[in-house]
């Protein structure tokens, strides 16, 4: 058993131009094709309304820098993407991991290109990023930074796509995005002694994720041939190669490993979602509950999707952005965290975890929210936290876009 860095790292933390018309085609596509909308599609949609009724309140006084859920950029559902889409995107990818890297060589000789640029601003920012209230709003900047790096320097004309975990939970190996066919982000890994992950919940059966009979090298799809350098950190198992640095940040180039696994899936189907952001009314309450909990037996949807892709580097809590579908699932959580917000937009548009809550007697007006910075260094602008809690014009209406 590997042990869940992800847990112990949760304990740290208690385009332009799509208006109207085009949002409901997207809707009838979904209508009509193999996935229908699930409950959370269905609460996105009906959130709509009222979200709209608060950002349009609001924009008198221009806080959303001219942008609206008109003219928002949409991230779209991979499977909701056409077939040459999804190829576009994979040809960005594969750019990116061919570029030459920005951060500095001295430090980190293990990055070999721009991709890995990213994923070396992870492994050394792993605490920080995942801390409260950092995890939610850093990593919602940090997808933008990817998707910008996507569209600026190779070219991709598209959104960071998004996995709704629900669509192929009963079956990932099988699915649009892990079938390991050209226009898939490649499949499963070949099989190995992968031996599944020790959840650290020691509350049996959700002590463990067991191993779905992968965990090898990827063979199949786009990134067969991709080069995993950096890393790994957080766990060395089967056959992966120990890095030449004690930091993790040396060069140490391997084949890309999955476990793509249905077990690990089968926690992060519609009703869970669902159920999370519906039955969590407070911001540390959805923060807990998404990173799952023992008292409730649920292994939570962020470890659920993490662990579905699981292997090398995907299920290393250091090095996971090395997975190039790290970025789906990232943006999954971004938008339930956006769902959620919606719910109740007047109080959840700028919370984050870990915030006095104004409506608490005694709260007197002190500092709605803290002046955390997040530094991504090379990645990123520096940013701060208060100003990353919106999708429609938040990073001084640097963020504008919807998922769809
Ligand atoms: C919207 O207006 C309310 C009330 O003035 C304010 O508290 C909130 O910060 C504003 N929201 C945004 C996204 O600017
Ligand atoms: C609103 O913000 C946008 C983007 O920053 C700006 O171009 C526009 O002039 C602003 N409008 C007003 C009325 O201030
Ligand atoms: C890959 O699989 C998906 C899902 O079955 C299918 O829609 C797509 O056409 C396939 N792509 C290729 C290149 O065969
Ligand atoms: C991977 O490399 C092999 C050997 O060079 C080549 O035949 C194959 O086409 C490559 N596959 C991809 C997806 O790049
Ligand atoms: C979701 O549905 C599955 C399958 O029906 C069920 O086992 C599980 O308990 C449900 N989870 C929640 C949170 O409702
Ligand atoms: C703030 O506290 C009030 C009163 O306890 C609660 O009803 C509300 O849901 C809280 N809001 C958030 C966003 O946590
Ligand atoms: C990244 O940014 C942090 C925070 O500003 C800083 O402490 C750190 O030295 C930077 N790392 C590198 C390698 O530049
Ligand atoms: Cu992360």
């Amino acid at each position: 058993m590997h042990i869940n860095l992800y847990l112990l790292a949760s304990l740290l933390a208690q385009g332009i131009s799509a208006g109207p018309t085009k949002r409901r085609s997207t809707l009838r596509e979904r209508v009509n094709g193999p996935y229908p909308l699930d409950v959370v599609d269905k609460l996105q949609e009906a959130s709509l309304p009222k979200f709209d009724a608060y950002l349009k309140k609001n924009s008198t006084k221009n806080a959303s820098g001219g942008c609206t859920l008109d003219n928002a950029a949409r991230r779209l559902e991979w499977s909701d993407l056409t077939i040459s889409q999804r190829k576009e995107y994979i040809d960005a990818v594969l750019c990116l991991q061919k570029l030459p890297p920005k951060s500095p060589r001295d430090k980190f000789p293990g990055a070999l290109s721009r991709y890995d640029d990213f994923v070396a601003t992870h492994e050394s920012q792993a605490m920080e990023l995942h801390s409260t209230p950092h995890l939610l709003p850093a990593h919602r900047l940090y997808i933008r930074a990817y998707e910008q790096a996507l569209r600026n320097e190779c070219g991709y004309t598209g959104y960071q796509p998004y996995w709704n975990w629900d669509r192929y939970a009963a079956d990932p190996i099988n699915s649009p995005l892990f079938n390991g066919n050209a226009t898939s982000m490649s499949g499963n890994g070949l099989p190995s002694d992968y031996p599944g992950v020790f959840t650290g919940f020691t509350n049996k059966p959700y002590d463990i994720i067991p191993a779905a009979g992968g965990g090898g090298c990827v063979t199949e799809g786009p990134f067969a041939n991709m080069t995993v350098s950096l890393g790994p950190i957080g766990i060395i198992v089967n056959d992966i190669p120990k890095n030449p640095q004690t930091d993790g940040f040396g060069s140490n180039p391997r084949c890309l490993r999955r476990d793509v696994n249905k077990f690990a899936a089968a926690v992060t189907t519609a009703n869970y979602t669902y159920a999370l952001i519906t039955e969590n009314k407070d911001v540390d309450g959805f923060q807990s509950a998404m990173l799952g909990s023992s008292e409730k037996n649920d292994w939570g949807v962020h470890l659920g999707g993490h662990y579905t892709i699981g292997g090398d580097p995907g299920g290393d809590f250091f090095s996971s952005p090395g997975d190039p579908v790290f970025w789906f699932h990232h943006g999954m959580i971004d938008r339930i965290w956006w769902i959620w917000q919606m719910q109740d937009p007047e109080n959840r548009m700028n919370v984050v975890p870990g915030t006095p809550n104004a409506t608490i007697p005694g709260y007197a007006g002190g500092p709605a929210l803290p002046d955390d910075g997040v530094d991504l260094n090379w990645s990123a602008p520096k940013a701060w936290v208060r100003d990353l809690l919106t999708n429609i014009g938040g990073f001084e209406g640097q963020f504008c876009y919807i998922y769809d």
